[in-house]
């Protein structure tokens, strides 16, 4: 342990893991509520239905562990409360505001900076959650693959983030949002939500369906309609909007 969280729990500063996910996941039975792991670099970086996410030197990737006495259903609100942490910090200690790609990327100039993956540990003794959130800092460059759609702070500011203030402030910021959400689901942050996120009237294209993102509903999901006049609010899943990258 190096460091403690504002509500006493220890956070851990680790040089290179595989995934921050992964390492709260091995202490999901003993760790406190709130246990938090920073690490510099990670080898095995994990992104939502088994993708995974380049996790190089420069950049941040932090977890925090969570053991709210919440409705499972109510935990998928935990993504857009993280992404709005995201977006507070890189406001605060990089001075640049971002914008969120419904419901868990959060874009610099149009150019992906952070992923976010909450993942529920139920199998153990103690079932908890896990919020992960990879930053791209100072991430000096991205493989040809990645370069159309991936970005970092650096890049667009000119200056070095400084990764020990960036980290620190992402976890003030989610650990007052998550106090905020435990009794209301993340219905204070909403409004901040809905001017952060950049799919609004924008066009969304699920599979081979076409149609305009409306808004965000009051449970975060984005609802749209559809070519055909159908509306519909979309849960989860994969919403490719075009026009953001
Ligand atoms: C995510 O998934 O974006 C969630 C990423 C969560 C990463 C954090 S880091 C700390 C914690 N520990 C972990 O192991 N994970 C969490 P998804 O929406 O599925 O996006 C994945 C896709 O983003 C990939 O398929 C690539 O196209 C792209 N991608 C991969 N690495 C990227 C990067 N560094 N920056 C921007 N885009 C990236």
């Amino acid at each position: 342990m190096d460091a403690a969280s504002a509500r006493g729990a220890p956070v851990f500063f680790e040089p290179c893991v595989d995934s921050t996910n992964l390492f709260l996941r091995r202490m999901a039975d003993s760790a406190a509520d709130g246990t938090a792991v920073v690490a510099a670099v990670q080898t095995a970086g994990r992104g939502r239905l088994g993708r995974s996410f380049l996790s190089q030197e420069g950049g941040l990737y932090l977890s925090v562990l969570l053991r709210p006495e919440a409705a499972p259903e109510r935990l998928p609100t935990l993504t857009p409360v993280a992404a709005v942490a995201v977006c507070r910090a890189v406001e605060t200690v990089c001075g640049v505001r971002g914008g969120i790609k419904w419901p868990n990327d959060v874009l610099l100039e149009g150019k992906k900076i952070c992923g976010i993956l909450v993942e529920s540990v139920l199998g153990g003794e103690r079932p908890c959650v896990i919020v992960g959130i990879g930053v791209n800092a100072n991430t000096p460059s991205f493989p040809e693959e990645l370069r159309p759609i991936a970005g970092s702070i650096a890049a667009v500011t000119g200056q070095r983030v400084d990764l020990r203030a960036l980290a620190a402030e992402l976890l003030r910021e989610f650990d007052a949002l998550y106090a905020a959400w435990l009794p209301d689901g993340g219905r204070s942050v909403l409004a901040e939500y809905r001017r952060l996120c950049l799919n609004v009237g924008r066009e969304a294209l699920v599979g081979a369906r076409r149609g305009l993102c409306l808004g965000v509903g009051d449970d975060y999901a984005l609802i749209v309609r559809w070519e055909d006049g159908a509306e519909e609010a979309l849960r989860f899943g994969e919403v490719s909007v075009r026009g953001l990258y």
